[in-house]
């Protein structure tokens, strides 16, 4: 699979996190990875989501230059370059989900200036960095989470305040309008950030915004989300916000010894 490695960077840590962050050089830089397919969609991010308990790391890329994403993910970053030693890993911190919901972070292209990270429950920890950046405009998932968060905040532990629920448009479709993942969520009654339909709402929202799509936000207004995906790429990576990250699809490499 090939994603696209988004850095949002931290702005300020949630108080759980800031005993865990005592190896960090003062003045450090540290960054939220987050894995999309959807680069053209970074104009909407709300949020960023990481699971509440699943286990991260704080890991070294350059001189004052921190990654916070899974052990799995970094272990995979390490054979592409994005590490300075090939193949060798240096984690300076361990953190939970939990310790880091709050943490304000600067998503790169969003018209919300600082969002919060917060959690999501159905994160996989085997899949991309363990860390998603939330765009519910586009994303079933991301919507049913974000209204799920809105509406019980005090159960999840977070500030109503955190939730932006203003969603913003930012691909037309013939389909379903300016909001594909609202109206899918809406049509095919989907309730919860747990139902069993969001999977075939996450496909059809693929589908349609890929296909079908027109972006209507942004520099590449008027283009076709299947011309603007690479364009905004490049220019997340260009302006270095982003960068390549791979990884084996579902496969588990091992060998006997
Ligand atoms: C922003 C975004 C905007 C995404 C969108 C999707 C959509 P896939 O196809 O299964 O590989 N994601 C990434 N990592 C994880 C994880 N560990 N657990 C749960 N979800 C994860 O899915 C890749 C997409 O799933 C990624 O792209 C990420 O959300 C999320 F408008 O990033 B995306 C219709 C989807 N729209």
């Amino acid at each position: 699979q090939e994603y696209t490695g988004i850095k949002l960077k931290v702005v300020v840590w949630a108080d759980a996190a800031k005993p865990k962050l005592e190896k960090l050089p003062s003045g450090s830089n540290v960054y939220f990875i987050a894995a999309t397919l959807r680069p053209e969609t970074m104009y909407g991010q709300n949020c960023c989501f990481v699971g509440p308990s699943i286990n991260y790391g704080i890991f070294k890329v350059a001189e004052g230059e921190y990654f916070f994403c899974s052990d799995r993910a970094a272990r995979n970053m390490a054979f592409q370059n994005i590490f300075p030693e090939w193949g060798v890993v240096e984690k300076l911190g361990e953190l939970s989900g939990k310790d880091v919901i709050g943490t304000v972070v600067n998503a790169p292209l969003s018209a919300y200036k600082d969002v919060r990270i917060l959690p999501m429950e159905t994160v996989k920890a085997s899949k991309g960095t363990g860390v998603v950046t939330s765009v519910p405009s586009d994303s079933p998932d991301d919507y049913a989470t974000t209204m799920d968060l809105a509406k019980k905040a005090d159960y999840y532990g977070i500030n109503r305040e955190w939730v932006i629920t203003d969603i913003l448009p930012i691909i037309e479709s013939p389909k379903y309008g300016n909001l594909i993942a609202k109206t899918l969520v809406e049509q095919m009654k989907i309730n919860s950030p747990k139902d069993p339909k969001l999977p075939e709402a996450k496909e059809e929202a693929y589908k349609e915004g890929f296909y079908n799509g027109t972006m209507i936000y942004g520099e590449f207004a008027g283009r076709p989300v299947s011309e603007a995906k690479e364009l905004v790429k490049q220019f997340l990576i260009k302006t270095g916000s982003a960068f390549n990250y791979a990884e084996p699809d579902g496969l588990v490499i091992s060998r006997s010894a």
